[in-house]
C-alpha cells in the first residue's frame, strides 16, 4: 500500500536498521520503545490487522510466531528470562499502525492487566 508507513519500511523508502529481514518479514527496533528490548517484526506483505489474514497467511503467520519471535528473543537475550509478544488489533485493541505487526518486548518484569 503506497500511504502505509511499515510498506515504506518494508520496501526501504524509509531506510530502517533491521534487526532480522528475510523473504517474508522484516523486524526492527521501535521508535518508542516501551522495554530495554522492543522490536516490531512485520510481514513484508501489507496484511491491515490479524482481522485480515486469510488462510493464505498461514505459512506466513507460522513463521513469525514459531521461527522468528523466538529465534529474536533468543538472539536479543531476553528468551531465558521471559518476553511478551503482542498483537494489538483494531481501535480498542491499541492498534495505530494498520498494518500487522508483532511487538516483541522483553528486558524488563511485565505488569498484568496490561492496560
Ligand atoms: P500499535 O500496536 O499499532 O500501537 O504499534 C505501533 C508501533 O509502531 C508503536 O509502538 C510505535 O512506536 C511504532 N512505530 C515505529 O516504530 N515507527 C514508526 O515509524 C511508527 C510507529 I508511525
Amino acid at each position: 500500500m503506497s500511504d502505509c508507513i511499515f510498506c515504506k519500511i518494508a520496501n526501504k523508502e524509509i531506510p530502517t536498521q533491521a534487526v532480522y529481514e528475510d523473504d517474508m518479514v522484516i523486524a526492527f527496533n521501535d521508535l518508542e520503545p516501551q522495554a530495554p528490548v522492543h522490536v516490531l517484526v512485520i510481514p513484508k506483505k501489507h496484511i491491515a490487522s490479524l482481522l485480515a489474514t486469510t488462510a493464505e497467511d498461514k505459512e506466513l503467520l507460522a513463521h513469525i510466531t514459531c521461527e522468528v519471535i523466538p529465534m529474536l528473543a533468543k538472539k536479543l537475550n531476553i528468551a531465558e528470562t521471559g518476553f511478551r509478544t503482542v498483537a494489538n488489533t483494531g481501535e480498542e485493541g491499541g492498534q495505530t499502525v494498520q498494518h500487522l505487526h508483532f511487538h516483541l518486548l522483553g528486558g524488563r518484569s511485565m505488569q498484568w492487566p496490561p492496560g
